[in-house]
């Protein structure tokens, strides 16, 4: 790509919050311990050999439950000022509801104590992904509206109790998720094993009913937040979403998948910046499918969010599909994939000006400049409300190097220093170029973790784990990373810019 100014002397203010990512299930392992409860990860990873990749667990990943004090140590002495994990809601609440874990706030005071005494700002997220098993036994969790309640219970006795260490709250992440493949929010038929319980097949039903509620659980946790902690810090959620190019920007079927792509993944979660409500093409396709919200609801939802959270690892190309429109509207019964979304497959070299996806994972193309033009398509044309932006997630997945065995092959992870050189410049670019308020990057993520049902088999670590030892090793992108921030004049921990904008 090519820059207007000239981007190597161009500097970050002192209040661009940045750091790394992470979320509870993910890394902390202790999946029994200290009185925690089960959530659906568990029943996943443990019911059914063969549902995660390499039958691969929580259980231990990298024991951050025990090692927090050593991960922010480290995170300390690199310089990284903010650390944005998750807490586990069956640790503080081991049936979802009801009693209070002890052990389990005890655990989560020494972790914010922790951060907070070396200097590092927590951006926490409330929920990754881990429901309570309990509540997903019991009524179907994400598909009942039973969940709103339950979850504000929770979150707002995290809030309370660490309100003043906490500068960002994220309520969720990537509700999105509700919507996709594998209905990662309630378990619902995950690669079809599953039995329905309560009616839950992770089906078209269960994924309305789940962003849904989603919406409402954080409307209604962010009116309480604004009411309670005016102006102390901010509240928003994470939104999970990829860039996509029109294949021909002169062909209407194209330009047409790309918008059903982005309304479909974008839009049904930003009420925020739109009265509160699904937008009309959600509406149209999904007619009585979509549930509705009172009035009261959508005041509610649209003053939700403080800010906007992306997280944005990849572009695509979008192809119309012949007739696209006219194909979904036909199938209104259960408009889904891919006929109502647009197709969102990608051409050989994926995203203009990215490498091919040798790397393992089916979604992830190293494509530098599509952040720049994402962070544009949101800001400009998606939600022109948007007061300032954050890259709240990015990374990516060397190639192969879940099979490499040597140690050093697997620290020289240049693909991945060069895919956060090339995304940090293009962020860089759409700031001082293209004139997009993003004040904040970060990094997915920490280490090598549990990916999910790809477990072990695809790493995103800027540190490898060792997972006999659980050593952790810094890789060639940790310091591209921290190097990249160092030339822009981001505020690092221990430096005099250190700490930024007070007031956030
Ligand atoms: C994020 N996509 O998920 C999650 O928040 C993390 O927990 C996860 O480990 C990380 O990305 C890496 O996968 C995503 O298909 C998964 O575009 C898939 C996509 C985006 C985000």
């Amino acid at each position: 790509p090519t820059y207007d100014t000239d981007l190597n002397s161009a500097q970050l203010p002192g209040n661009f919050i940045w750091g790394l990512a992470s979320s509870a299930y993910q890394v902390e392992g202790a999946a029994k311990d200290e009185g925690k409860g089960p959530s659906i990860w568990d029943l996943i990873a443990h019911r059914d050999y063969g549902v995660v990749a390499d039958n691969s667990t929580g259980d231990v990943v990298a024991s951050h439950y025990y090692l927090y004090k050593q991960d922010f140590a480290r995170l300390a002495n690199l310089g990284v000022p903010y650390f944005s994990p998750s807490f586990s809601w069956p640790r503080f609440f081991p049936f979802g509801n009801g009693p209070v874990n002890e052990e389990g706030v005890a655990h989560y005071d020494d972790v914010i104590a922790s951060m907070v005494a070396l200097g590092i700002k927590p951006a926490v997220t409330l929920f990754h992904w881990d429901t309570p098993l309990a509540l997903f036994n019991s009524y179907g969790a994400w598909t009942d509206s039973r969940i709103v309640d339950d979850f504000f219970n929770y979150a707002t006795f995290v809030i309370s109790r660490y309100d003043q260490y906490v500068p960002i709250w994220y309520t969720f992440n990537e509700p999105q998720y509700c919507n996709w493949q594998y209905s990662v929010y309630h378990a619902g038929n995950a690669k079809g094993l599953y039995p329905a319980y309560h009616g839950i097949t992770g089906g078209l039903k269960a994924r309305i009913a789940c962003s849904h509620f989603t919406i409402l659980a954080h409307a209604k946790v962010s009116k309480w937040y604004h009411e309670v902690f005016k102006g102390k810090g901010r509240i928003t959620f994470k939104n999970s979403g990829n860039y996509y190019e029109p294949n021909n920007t002169a062909s209407a079927a194209d330009i047409d998948a790309v918008a059903r792509q982005y309304e479909f993944i974008l839009g049904w979660f930003g009420g925020c910046w739109r009265d509160g409500d699904y937008s009309p093409m959600l509406k149209a396709t999904l007619g009585s499918m979509l549930p509705t919200f009172t009035q009261a609801e959508k005041d509610m939802i649209k003053g939700s969010c403080d800010f906007y959270a992306i997280d944005g690892y990849t572009g695509y190309i979008g192809y119309g599909i012949d007739g696209g429109s006219a194909a979904c509207a036909a199938n209104s019964s259960a408009p889904g994939y891919p006929e109502c979304a647009g197709s969102s497959s990608v051409g050989a070299d994926g995203f203009p000006l990215g490498p091919a996806a040798d790397n393992g994972v089916n979604w992830l193309w190293s494509t530098p400049v599509a952040i720049r033009k994402f962070l544009n398509t949101i800001t400009k044309e998606l939600f022109p409300t948007i007061p300032d932006i954050v890259v709240s997630e990015f990374g990516f997945a060397e190639p192969f190097e879940g099979q490499q065995k040597s140690l050093p092959a697997i620290l020289w992870d240049l693909r991945r220093a060069d895919y956060y050189q090339g995304f940090l410049d293009n962020i860089l670019a759409a700031k001082v170029e293209d004139g997009v308020n993003v004040t904040g990057a970060f990094g997915w993520a920490i280490y090598d973790n549990f990916e999910w049902f790809a477990g072990s088999s695809v790493k995103f670590g800027m540190q490898y784990l060792n997972q006999t030892s659980l050593e952790r090793y810094p890789k060639a992108s940790m310091f591209q990373f921290l190097d990249w921030f160092a030339q822009k004049g981001g505020a690092r921990l221990g430096s005099s810019k250190a700490g930024g904008n007070e007031s956030v």
